[in-house]
């Protein structure tokens, strides 16, 4: 049974009905990982105020994607221990895929994907993970923490070889050891900027279905000011919604999440970036269905 919480976009129950919708958006508002910035456990109710904001028409697309039938659950309680943090979000998401749900989720920092990646790797025999991101989160562990946030990628590829890792500018040097030595699909900022990274060419690498983890200090500042561990020198907006769209055209996905997203009550902007995210994702997501749907009905 899914308790109703804040609706993301619209509280119109024609479209935000759990049995109904097509899309379900798992808030979790956990910051039990981060190391930095604290800020993160209260982000998801500001993204899904903020979303109250967005416009339902997307006018790139022609398409209001909230006629797929978004429905929003409530937050789960979550225990103390990181790793009983991951079952228990491991458990809600596997739930969740059990009735045939895309499935959203919204951080909450990022060792939250782990229980989702848990969830996916019970379901299909192999998959890829697209992560945005300024860290590679390729630490073995983190201040004695396997599910810090700084180590999720290691995290995830316990489950799957099949990586994309994009936007990075943050690693120690056993991480940049570790990528050399296992030759792992890790494209830094600086390497994009030189124009020596193409995503067609990466995207053949990765069978389907595809995961995309989308930490949002992947953006520059000008996007997303507030973040727990910033980085200067990320991806525009544009950048990331081209690049998105190339990957929902060419692979099937089969879930993400938004993670990092820090609350601050002196920025809006940065909530308001991260719900337009998530519904332009779910526009890509749904684009072929909801072009039956008459926009101007
Ligand atoms: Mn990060």
């Amino acid at each position: 049974m899914i308790r109703l919480t804040k609706q993301f976009l619209l509280d119109d129950p024609q479209y935000t009905d759990p049995q109904n919708a097509r899309v379900l958006i798992l808030p979790v508002a956990y910051e039990g990982g981060v190391s930095y910035g604290k800020g993160t456990g209260s982000a998801p109710q500001a993204v899904l105020d903020a979303s109250h904001f967005l416009e339902f028409y997307d006018e790139v697309l022609d398409i209001e994607p909230y006629k797929i039938g978004i429905s929003t659950c409530a937050p789960p309680e979550l225990p103390k221990e990181p790793e009983q943090v991951c079952e228990t979000i491991f458990h809600h998401i596997s739930n969740l895929l059990d009735q045939n749900k895309f499935v959203v989720l919204v951080g909450g920092d990022h060792s939250i994907t782990t229980g989702y990646i848990k969830a996916v790797a019970q379901r299909e025999r192999q998959f890829s993970v697209i992560q945005f991101d300024a860290h590679s989160d390729l630490r073995p562990q983190y201040e004695d923490n396997l599910y810090s946030h700084a180590a999720v990628m290691s995290r995830v590829r316990e489950y799957t070889q099949h990586t994309l890792q994009l936007g990075i500018r943050s690693m120690c040097v056993e991480e940049a050891q570790r990528i050399k030595k296992e030759n792992l699909d890790v494209f830094t900022m600086h390497q994009i900027r030189r124009g020596n990274f193409n995503l067609h060419r990466a995207l053949k690498k990765l069978p389907d279905p595809v995961y995309i983890t989308f930490d949002v200090d992947a953006f520059d500042w000008s996007v997303i000011q507030s973040t727990g561990t910033p980085e200067p020198g990320g991806f525009l907006w544009d950048e990331v919604i081209n690049m998105l769209q190339i990957i929902f055209e060419t692979k099937t996905v089969i879930g993400f999440d938004l993670v990092e997203l820090s609350y601050s009550p002196h920025d809006n902007n940065s909530p308001f970036a991260v719900a337009k995210l998530l519904y332009k994702m779910l526009g890509f997501k749904f684009l072929k269905e909801l072009r039956n749907v008459n926009v101007f009905r």
